[in-house]
């Protein structure tokens, strides 16, 4: 069944509570990441995986999983594993982002990263097992899912976080480093790819699970696409207007290393109305849905109001 209705006028929407969603969203989501990951021996990779895993952050990723989900039919139930395991995708991200091969971080999420707490070689393998995790986790425990379902969410998973996405974005980044004649066009692959396909495949992943059509998954794909790319030039914006105590890491890193970002390349002003511009879009493709769709409208608006 095709969930979007052309033929009816758009209703009058009751207002929607974007602040109470996040935050049972966010509440549900830590609940099933704490009880999936117990420590056991060997412990200081579990507690490593653990510090990482329980330590805040928005739960942007998992929410749109569970909205996309229960839009298509579904129920948040259905989706928590395949929740769960984009957050862990996601940690694992951060923790190899702030290695010191990589980013070379020293704090995120309001606290001293991973593998300065742990060291570099548990940090290494942190990521790494809640890399494997996220498949096992979904593989294992996904219920009233046609397993189909739950195979293609698999794959759609696997492309994302490999050479096709995250991998593929973080090299082109670490190419770009240093050089002052990045383009647009180099900018908006490695921002589509380290960022947006995590985003994309949330959205996507709710909806198959719940087993929605074509049609309607293409919708939500170019939905997701939008308010990726959104998201990823306010986090640029942020980097450069935001404190280190608001956003949790290290602000002002791009400029000190001399990064080409949007508001390089375009200045704030321009940057950000270019993100408000892609959000807008993204609510044009999912305004179709209706009320059903209404969780989706207010997180792409909060993206552009984020402060961290
Ligand atoms: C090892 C398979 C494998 C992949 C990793 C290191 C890497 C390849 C990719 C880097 C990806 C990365 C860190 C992108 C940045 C994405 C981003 C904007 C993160 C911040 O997201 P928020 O604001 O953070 O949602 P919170 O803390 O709120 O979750």
């Amino acid at each position: 069944m095709v969930l979007t209705d052309d033929r009816h006028p758009p209703q009058q929407e009751a207002p929607f509570d974007l602040r109470a969603y996040l935050a049972e969203g966010k509440a549900r989501v830590e609940d099933a990441l704490d009880r999936c990951l117990p420590i056991t021996y060997p412990e200081r990779i579990y507690e490593s995986m653990r510090y990482s895993l329980l330590a805040g952050g928005k739960r942007l990723r998992p929410i749109l999983c569970l909205a996309t989900c229960e839009l298509a039919g579904g129920t948040w139930e259905m989706a928590m594993p395949t929740a769960c395991a984009l957050e862990m995708l996601h940690t694992m991200s951060l923790i190899h982002d702030d290695l010191p091969a990589m980013d070379n971080d020293d704090y995120r999420r309001g606290k001293p990263t991973n593998h300065k707490v742990y060291g570099e070689d548990i940090a290494i393998l942190a990521g790494d097992g809640l890399l494997a995790y996220a498949f096992e986790i979904v593989a294992d425990t996904t219920r009233n899912v046609e397993p189909q379902n739950i195979l293609r969410a698999i794959a759609r998973l696997g492309r994302t976080v490999g050479a096709a996405g995250l991998v593929g974005g973080q090299v082109v980044d670490l190419e770009s480093e240093g050089k002052s004649d990045v383009t647009l066009e180099t900018l908006n692959f490695i921002h589509t790819h380290k960022t947006s396909a995590l985003l994309e495949a949330s959205v996507e992943c709710g909806a198959i699970l719940a087993g929605a059509e074509a049609a309607d998954l293409d919708r939500l794909s170019r939905y997701a696409r939008h308010i990726g790319l959104a998201f990823q030039i306010i986090d640029d914006i942020l980097d450069i207007t935001a404190s280190k105590e608001v956003l949790g890491k290290t602000a002002g890193k791009d400029v000190a290393a001399g990064k080409v970002t949007f508001p390089s390349l375009l200045g704030l002003d321009e940057s950000r109305r270019r993100a408000k511009e892609l959000v807008e879009s993204a609510k044009a493709e999912v305004s179709a849905f209706g009320s059903a769709a209404l969780p989706l409208v207010a997180i792409a608006d909060y993206i552009t109001s984020r402060n961290y």
